[in-house]
């Protein structure tokens, strides 16, 4: 802004920094046709987990209709979508996730 003094916008830039980066959930969605094993390799590929956790988290999506997948800063969180939806487009699945404000 125009009336904000040289000061002022220091001042509020290094409170930005300060700050603890905001979190943003990365829910995954059930559908009726992307494989059990697509989604386990998507949870290990691109979300870093292990057989027995991303087996956990597709079994509880499967059954719940959706599932937490993890908690990410702004840009990793759309950009892990991002990744999920170019890999489901590929393969022709409609496996589909969400980003929410924590
Ligand atoms: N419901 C799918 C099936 O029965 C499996 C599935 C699980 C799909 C989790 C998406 O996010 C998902 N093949």
């Amino acid at each position: 802004p125009e009336n904000m003094g040289n000061g002022t916008q220091l001042a509020s830039k290094i409170e930005e920094q300060l700050k603890e980066p905001e979190e943003f959930r990365v829910i995954l969605l059930n559908d009726d046709y992307t494989t059990m094993d697509f989604v386990v390799e998507v949870l290990m590929h691109i979300f870093h987990k292990s057989l027995e956790d991303a087996t956990r988290i597709m079994l509880d999506v499967h059954l719940k209709g959706r599932g937490m997948v993890g908690i990410y800063t702004y840009d990793i969180a759309l950009t892990k979508a991002d990744q999920v939806h170019s890999l489901a487009r590929q393969n022709e699945f409609p496996l589909r996730c969400l980003v929410e404000k924590v």
